[in-house]
């Protein structure tokens, strides 16, 4: 049982600091297990309230701290509860802290930690807290100089903020370099990397005509696979110069990669870590999927320097303001760098596997939540995917023009400080003289508003009413809510297929009829589209208006989407029959409509791939009210048989079409005709037909590229066939000592459907490619399987909860904040049977009585029971 009951941090509590400081010096003596770190900072009270300064400090030990050139006895401060107390102090004072730290020792990978014998350091949230005593919290900005001392061998390569301004050999064995950042910024985007490492560089023009020194750090060996990562930094900058006018401000842009990273990647002032999994790609060895997240990523964290680092956050609860803002600027990249229907479809799909079913759980809390009781819980989906939405619809709501006013009258009111969401809403609000007090309830309300449809056509008037009406239901502490505003993006379909109204409402009335006249004939209503606003949407739609909207609607998202509402329509009335013992039946315009899709010419492929994917297992359970994981299994894949069996030579003539012996491009168009041909192959895999079977494992064996590669690989995982092992054994002895592919076969081991999966992840902790230390095998294997794998995790004797449970206690003593991200699949159990529900509970309990649990498990796990 954890005895210290931790505390809520709340939103209503906010101070402004006491004490303020404009420079940091600091020394760093690398030592793996004994490193010493100098810290010298002059504290000036912000006020004249003469209040204590409190420094946070964490896993430290103190090796002495001077005021004013003067050591402190023992009784002249206080350490309690990780914080260091000094009482009566002048208004202005200097304070030298020399701590020591391990970074060997700190498998939390927060702070500073060594990756494969590298050192390099992880913040934000509250990392600097780790490295010495500080007020480590965004609203502190200042000036870092920051010197590095270390053995020269194992370490060439030392790195900090900003410019190097001195390097010099100290003795034989040691060398200092010195970094300045010029730029005055919170403790969490300071950074620091030391190592034996490579480097690949470039150079980037500024739109002004400066140069950029680009360079990418990598292990040795990695070279070769950087390419990508550096085309795409220059992407983003040339973007980021053309869509709002934003420049790089130092001369140097690093990025350093490392393999031990509890995240994607971070963003600190001129040099990026970076996950490997964001930076290294060649074609054999990652997907199109690797190479468009390698995009984003970067993007996003270059994108960081303007809406992250030159305006920072104030505090921990305003963290959308620089995560939704970035989410929404690398969305809009991506979208100008590959198809934009298919961004946003892929976007839309993210929001609806992690988000919709984080908003209607126990673990439900606002864009900018009210409390937390450890922050790095509160990276979540709702934080950054519901925030880029929030930030999309206020970019609907006023236009591409105004939006961008907005956002330079942001950087004009607020570069170089620390703000909130509210300072944000203000410069859009001021820029535009758009009214945005009820939409800015979007940042306070949790929940996911279900917006209903009903319409009337008045044949003899020539008038159409459209009639919507908005429902939030209660989240966990909201109980009452309420109206809010929405852009809704309409179109009305005459018979022709042509678009006789395309209309954006804005619906801030909980009923609202929306009149239309002189509609000629009565036409389709087109919904919601490209998913203008993050709902729910219900609208009593036949089979046939679906057809057609699949057919016809000029908005690509929408004509996505009736094709997933056709599906699930289908779908759900076969999850019933198959709880009721009732045959499955076919629906002949269905398959005819996907038929039509597949050939239509003028739709680009990678678009009809996403057309022809059916909703997947967890969206169709997010539509049950008891989730029914082996009846969505057992329709699913029935559905995908019709479909295989009807489709065949229209699948095998695609398939066989799009083969092609052209040398890989990662481009958007070529990664598209790839999954075209891939979806092609898993539905024809369907068949149980021997010669389908030859295709998949002569793609599998013959594929030159690791997409089509993995593709077939997938498609195994699922059968119980001898190819299966084969493939299996081949893919490990070719890719053993290559990481992030090894963390691709763990993966999809851990995602089969087959009933012996769960025994496979319990082997494969066992097996030499696995190691529970580091993030990116642990999310691939154990993640993957609790979060990815509906049918195994859910087994019904409660074997995937109980293992599940025993790994994130493991964890929690290794790296608390990633045991915390493990929890959320059990907090599921309200969806589930009452059988289902009590194994889940007595899991969710088990952790909660856990002696010396972390902040971070406690808290998910007694949310989510709760
Ligand atoms: N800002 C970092 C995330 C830090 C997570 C800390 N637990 C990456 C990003 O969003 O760009
Ligand atoms: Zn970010």
């Amino acid at each position: 049982m954890k005895t210290d009951q931790p505390q809520s941090i709340r939103l209503e509590d906010y101070r402004a600091p006491d004490y303020l400081v404009d420079n940091v010096d600091l020394v760093f003596d690398l030592e793996p297990e004994s490193t010493r770190v100098l810290c010298a900072t002059t504290y000036y009270a912000a006020n004249d309230e003469g209040a204590p300064l409190v420094l946070d400090g964490e896993d430290l030990t103190l090796l002495n701290i001077a005021l004013d050139g003067r050591t402190l006895g023992e009784t002249e401060y206080s350490i309690e509860n990780n914080q260091l107390t000094l009482t009566d102090l002048p208004e202005r004072f200097e304070l030298v802290i020399e701590t020591e730290i391990n970074p060997k020792g700190n498998t939390q990978l927060s702070g500073l930690y060594q990756s494969s014998g590298n050192y390099c350091t992880q913040c934000e949230a509250q990392g600097f807290r780790r490295i010495t005593y500080f007020q480590d919290r965004p609203d502190v900005m200042a000036r870092y100089n920051v010197t590095i001392i270390a053995d020269k061998t194992a370490c060439p390569v030392m790195l900090s903020n900003g410019n190097l301004i001195d390097q010099s050999d100290l003795d034989e064995t040691q060398h200092a370099a010195v970094w300045e950042d010029p730029f005055p910024k919170p403790s969490y985007l300071f950074a620091l990397v030391a190592g034996d490492l490579a480097m690949v560089e470039d150079t980037y023009k500024t739109s002004s005509g400066r140069d950029v020194d680009l360079r990418i750090f990598v292990e040795h060996g990695n070279e070769d696979r950087c390419s990508w990562a550096m085309e795409s930094l220059k992407a983003s900058m040339k973007w980021d110069e053309e869509r709002f006018g934003l420049e790089y401000d130092l001369d140097l842009y690093n990025i350093v990669a490392v393999s031990d990273f509890n995240m994607g990647a971070m963003e600190n002032k001129s040099l990026n870590v970076f996950n490997t999994k964001y930076v290294l790609a060649k074609s054999d060895t990652a997907t199109d999927q690797d190479y468009a997240g390698i995009e984003a990523v970067i993007a996003h964290e270059y994108f960081h320097n303007w809406t992250g680092n030159r305006v920072t956050c104030r505090d921990w609860f305003q963290l959308s303001l620089k995560e939704g803002l970035t989410v929404f600027r690398d969305q809009e990249f991506s979208s100008d760098m590959r198809s934009r229907a298919c961004e946003r479809i892929s976007n839309v799909k993210v929001l609806r596997a992690g988000q919709f079913p984080e908003d209607g759980g126990p673990l439900a809390h606002p864009v900018r939540p009210e409390s937390y009781i450890a922050i790095d819980n509160f990276y979540t989906a709702t934080v950054y995917n519901k925030g880029s939405e929030v930030i999309r619809m206020m970019h609907t709501l006023l236009g591409e023009e105004n939006f961008r006013k907005g956002m330079d009258l942001y950087f004009e009111r607020h570069d170089g400080e620390a703000v909130t969401c509210d300072d944000f809403a203000a410069a859009m609000q001021d820029a535009s003289n758009i009214d945005l007090t009820q939409f800015k309830l979007w940042y306070s309300q949790a929940g996911t508003p279900d917006v209903s449809a009903s319409w009337a056509y008045d044949e003899a008037a020539k008038q159409f009413d459209l009639t919507l009406s908005q429902h939030l239901g209660a989240t966990p502490g909201q109980e009452t809510k309420e109206t809010m505003h929405m852009p809704i993006s309409i179109g009305l379909i005459g018979p022709d297929g042509e678009d006789m109204v395309s209309d954006v409402l804005s619906l801030t009335q909980a009923e609202q009829t929306f009149t239309f006249k002189e509609i000629a004939s009565k036409p389709v209503v087109s919904l919601n589209r490209g998913f203008s606003a993050p709902i729910k949407f219900k609208a009593d739609y036949s089979r046939e208006e679906l057809a057609f909207l699949m057919a016809h609607d000029s908005d690509d998202f929408a004509r996505w989407e009736a094709a997933q509402s056709y599906g699930t329509l289908l779908l759900l009335d076969m999850i019933k029959a198959h709880q009721e013992g009732r045959a499955f039946e076919k629906d002949a315009p269905f398959i005819e409509a996907l038929r039509k899709t597949l050939h239509n010419e003028n739709l680009d492929a990678e678009f009809i791939a996403l057309c022809l994917q059916l909703p997947v297992e967890s969206y169709l359970a997010e539509q049950m009210d008891v989730i029914d994981v082996e009846a969505i299994h057992a329709a699913r894949e029935a559905l995908r048989g019709f479909i295989a069996t009807d489709l065949q030579d229209d699948l095998l003539e695609t398939f066989r079409n799009l083969r092609s012996d052209a040398p890989y491009s990662p481009d958007a168009k070529s990664a598209g005709l790839r999954s075209l041909k891939n979806i092609c192959l898993a539905y024809l895999s369907e068949l149980d037909d021997p010669a389908c079977m030859g295709l998949i494992t002569a793609q599998y064996h013959n594929g030159d590229n690791m997409t089509d590669r993995m593709a077939a690989l997938g498609i195994l995982s699922n059968k119980d066939v001898s190819a299966r092992e084969e493939a299996l054994s081949d893919f490990y002895s070719r890719y053993k000592n290559d990481p992030l592919v090894v963390d691709k076969w763990l993966a999809v081991q851990a995602m089969s459907s087959l009933p012996t999966t769960l025994d496979t992840v319990k082997s494969l902790m066992e097996h030499d490619a696995f190691s529970i230390k580091n993030p990116n095998k642990v999310r691939s294997l154990i993640g993957v399987f609790a979060h990815a794998n509906q049918l195994n995790f859910h087994r019904a004797d409660g074997s995937g909860y109980e293992f599940h449970t025993s790994r994130i206690l493991e964890l929690d003593k290794i790296n608390p904040q990633i045991a915390a991200r493990m929890v959320a699949p059990l907090g599921k159990w309200r969806r589930f049977d009452t059988m289902r529900q009590d194994l889940m509970k007595a899991q969710l309990q088990r952790i909660i009585d856990t002696d010396g649990l972390s902040n971070d498990t406690f808290e998910m796990a007694s949310k989510s029971l709760n």
